[in-house]
Formats: structure tokens, sequence, C-alpha cells
């Protein structure tokens, strides 16, 4: 393979947008009857967010909204991925707890205005905020019979409120994060942890794979739903997205391939394996025994195949060493310093992320590999500037760092579409705007615009710009039919034997 730039250009119904989150952009946690979520009071615990600072204004888009629409549509994106607030619409979470008119009334309004200003949604049902009430109740995401249902009736009324309109659906993002930085690191809402002076109940060597266990099932039984009550009609798509950087051995002893491929079954396969092939990975089981819940047969049948594309969030890669001591990254130890001594690519502002390309053109063929899956949708990528936070604006607007990312990402996704094969159909950078970044609070800054959090203001970053001529140059002009009025393709089947890495030369 070669990654030189090809004069062809990505297919005409090729579709690309930004990406936020409800929690990290919307504040007005108290308007309306929004329910409170998991967040609301952990962001505000103290030594939980790296500033201090909580999601109760963020970007302040729950009164922008407006605003937020027109600068996508100056941008001109063809799509626009945000998620919804089951707290603003079903404020205490529960299957028999009462709909939030508002919240409907709001998420319905930003919809319609996106329609009208040719923007096509791009809605996740959940992205982490999950309704307070459901974890005083019963534990949340503990509680897998509870939460199944409570989330699959939150679903109902989602596809139900906005399904004639929304074509594109995610259920989850990244369950790996809600899992491990939420009940096993402790780092995330609800903070759970077996850490005792994180947090003073918590089981880190159960929760997160029986957290896993829930989400893998409401994923499953709210796609079984749409499939079997509103798919005919209404003729969108649903899957659901998991983290996932590539991970490559640290050089080619036989060891380090095998902790690659075990950082994988870890990070990726936990989730893609039992969704796309129906069984957890074997190296899952191996270490974890009985601590890993089992799916009865019928359960199993809902989760096989229960996503019609393959959601992927990728950021980085990392470099794999065995001998590990984090369960949590499968006993593999990750770094990005090669065997030279050379680092691999830019640091970012985060310890866990540099820029390395080859990267992300590897993951759909590691992917493809292990799952034949055929049709990708990437629903978050992105870079954190070094320090952008510090800087003045005018400065932090000139992001370098974040445009020679995406340079590397876009020549990567066009090599991978255009070389590999590779069924791409959709690339969400994230992040849309500067915004409330979970436990760095508002420090680490992913925005391709610059959020002014003392007025407000929105300034586009250079990379903004880069990303819009891009797309603008680097997609084949005609879509006349809008996505929505595609007919949906459906995903694989194919299933392969047990999987093997490919060898993850840098390429
Ligand atoms: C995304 O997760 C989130 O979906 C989004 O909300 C967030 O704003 C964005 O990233 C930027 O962070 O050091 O071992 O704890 C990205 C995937 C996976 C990246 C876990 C950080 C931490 C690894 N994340 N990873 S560790």
């Amino acid at each position: 393979m070669t990654s030189g730039e090809v004069a062809k250009k990505l297919p005409k119904d090729f579709v690309w947008g930004f990406a936020t989150a409800s929690f990290q952009i919307e504040g007005s946690t108290n308007v309306d009857g929004r329910g409170k979520s998991i967040w609301d009071d952990f962001s505000k615990q103290p030594g939980k967010t790296m500033d201090g600072r909580d999601g109760d204004v963020a970007t302040d888009s729950y009164r922008l909204w407006k605003e937020d629409i027109a600068l996508l549509s100056q941008y001109g994106v063809k799509s626009y991925r945000f998620s919804l607030s089951w707290s603003r619409i079903i404020p205490l979470g529960g299957r028999n707890d009462p709909v939030n008119p508002k919240g409907i009334a709001f998420y319905s309004r930003f919809i319609d205005t996106l329609l009208e200003n040719g923007i096509i949604p791009f809605v996740t049902l959940h992205h982490w905020d999950l309704p307070q009430a459901l974890h005083d109740r019963y534990g949340g995401w503990l509680n897998k019979d509870e939460i199944v249902q409570d989330y699959v009736r939150y679903a109902r009324i989602c596809f139900e409120a906005f399904g004639d309109r929304v074509k594109y659906w995610l259920t989850v993002n990244e369950p790996w994060c809600i899992s491990i930085l939420g009940y096993g690191r402790g780092v995330f809402a609800p903070g759970r942890s077996s850490d005792r002076e994180r947090s003073p109940t918590g089981d880190s060597s159960t929760e997160p794979w029986v957290v896993g266990h829930s989400v893998i099932l409401s994923h499953a039984y709210a796609v079984r739903l749409y499939r079997e009550e509103f798919k005919a009609a209404q003729g969108g798509q649903i899957g659901i997205t998991l983290n996932g950087d590539w991970a490559m051995p640290y050089d080619d002893s036989p060891q380090n391939v095998e902790a690659a491929q075990h950082a994988l079954d870890v990070a990726i396969g936990w989730f893609a394996d039992p969704i796309y092939l129906g069984y957890y990975p074997d190296y899952m089981k191996q270490i974890l025994g009985e601590r890993l819940p089992g799916f009865t047969p019928e359960e199993l049948a809902v989760v096989k195949g229960s996503s019609d594309f393959y959601g992927m969030n990728t950021y980085t890669t990392n470099l794999c060493r065995a001998g590990g001591d984090d369960e949590f990254k499968g006993f593999v130890e990750y770094t990005f310093v090669r065997p030279d001594g050379t680092q691999l690519g830019t640091q970012a502002h985060c310890s866990w992320l540099q820029d390395y390309p080859q990267g992300f053109r590897h993951s759909f063929l590691q992917s493809s590999l292990r799952c034949a899956y055929l049709n990708f949708s990437v629903t978050e990528n992105g870079f954190a500037v070094k320090d952008e936070h510090s800087k003045p604006i005018e400065e932090a607007l000139q992001d370098n760092d974040r445009v020679n990312y995406f340079k590397g990402i876009t020549a990567a996704l066009k090599a991978a579409v255009l070389e590999d094969g590779v069924d791409v159909r959709a690339y969400f950078p994230w992040s849309f705007v500067d915004n409330f970044e979970w436990a760095d609070g508002y420090i680490t800054r992913f925005g391709v615009t610059y959020v002014d959090y003392e007025t407000q203001r929105r300034y586009p970053k250079e990379s903004a710009k880069f990303l819009v001529k891009w797309f603008g140059e680097n997609i084949e002009a005609g879509d006349t039919k809008s996505q929505q009025e595609k007919a949906p393709q459906n995903g694989p089947s194919v299933v392969l034997e047990r999987p093997s890495i490919i060898q993850g030369v840098e390429v």
C-alpha cells in the first residue's frame, strides 16, 4: 500500500459533518423539565474534573441551537452527529415514567431546522448521560433486567417522535468507556471503582463486565424493536458506535504481535465480536472466566447481527507490548515510543493521543478482517492541540497540529476508500465546537470551532476551514437525492473464521 494522494474523489453520496454530544454542549441542565443525568452531580464533586467545572452551561447550545445550526450550514456540512439527552426526554428515565413534551419539542424543532438547512441528522440515543434516577433506583447499567427495558422504552419514544425524519441512529456511544471509565477506573460518572480513595462503593473486577453486557443487550433489543416496528415504515439504519484505536505491535516478536491482538480483543472485540460475530472473544473469556457474563441463546440471537453498519470512533494508534498489568487493556502495555526511541507522532494535549494517520487507514482493514464488516461510518475522529486552552484566541485559531492531523487523516481516508476498497460511507470529525471534555473539564479542546466561554462566541479555527475546503473538493459532485431517501443497505453477514491480526507493519 502506498499513501500517495489519489486523484479520484470520494463517491457523491459520501456523508460528512461534525459531531457533538448532549451533555458536552447543551448546558441548561435544569430548565424545561429536564431530569438530572449521572454527569450533573458527578462533575460537581471536587476533584472529578480537571478545572473543577461542570456541565451546567457547557457551550450553551440548548439556548444557542439556532446559531449552531447556522454555523453548520455556513460550513456546508452534509450531516450533523449529535446526541439526545435521555433525561430531557424522560426526566426520570424509566419505562413507567412520564415523557417530557418540552424535551421532545426541543429536539423535534432542532431536527426540523437541520433538515430545512439541508443537513442530515445523525442521532446518538445515548452518549453517557444516563438519567440519575435510574442509577439511584436500581444501579443503572449494573441492573441488566431493568436497564434493558428502560432503554428500549426510551428508544421507542425517540423512534416514535423523530423517526419520521431521522434515518441514521446510533444506539450507544463507546460502551468500553461507559464500562471501564465509569465502573472500573471510576474517572467518569458514575465514578464507581474498587479504589476507595476514589469511590466508597464499586468493584472494578466485576462491574465493568456486567455493565458492558447490559449495554450490548440494551443496544440489541432497541435494534430489534426498530427493525420489527419502525424500519419498514421509516426506512432508516441503526447501529452502534465503538471506540477503537489501532493497535500495532511494538515490534515483530510473536509475543508483541499477540499483545496487539489482545489489546484489540478487549478494546473492540468485547463489543464488536458479540454484535458482528455472535460470541465474546476467547481471550476475554480466558482472562475473565466467570466474571464475564454469558448470553442466553435467545439473547445471542438478538445480539448477533444487531448493527446495520460499523460505527467507529478512532483517534490514535498504540504500540503494544506484552506484559502490562492493566486488565482493562488486556494486560498489554501501550506506548507511543518506538523501539528506536522515536515518537510515533505529534503529541496532543491529552496523554492518550498522538497523530498517526496510517493507523486510521489500518483500522478499517483490521475491523474488516475481524468482522467481515462491509460498511463503516467514522462517527468520531479528532485532535486536541497541546496547550490550546492557554493561548490567546487569535493564536488558538491557528491550530496547525490539528490541521496536520486532518491532512493526514483525510489522505488516509481517501486511500482507504479508493485504494484499499473499504466501504466507508460517513466521516464526522470530533468536534464541531470546543466543549465539556468530561473529566478534563474545559481544558482539553477538541473543537474545529473555538468557543470563548466568557461570551459563548464561536470562532472557526484553521482546521474547520481546511476540512470544509477538503470535503468541498474531494467528494464527487451530483448528490441530488438526499441520503434520506436512499434505501438503506444492510450489513454483513459473512462470518470469517477466528481472525488473526494483520501484521502491524507501518504502512
Ligand atoms: C470520545 O472518546 C468521546 O466519545 C467524546 O465524548 C470525547 O469528547 C472525545 O472522545 C474526546 O476525548 O487513558 O486508558 O483512560 C474517545 C475514546 C477512549 C479516548 C478512552 C480516551 C482513554 C484511555 N477514548 N481513552 S485511558
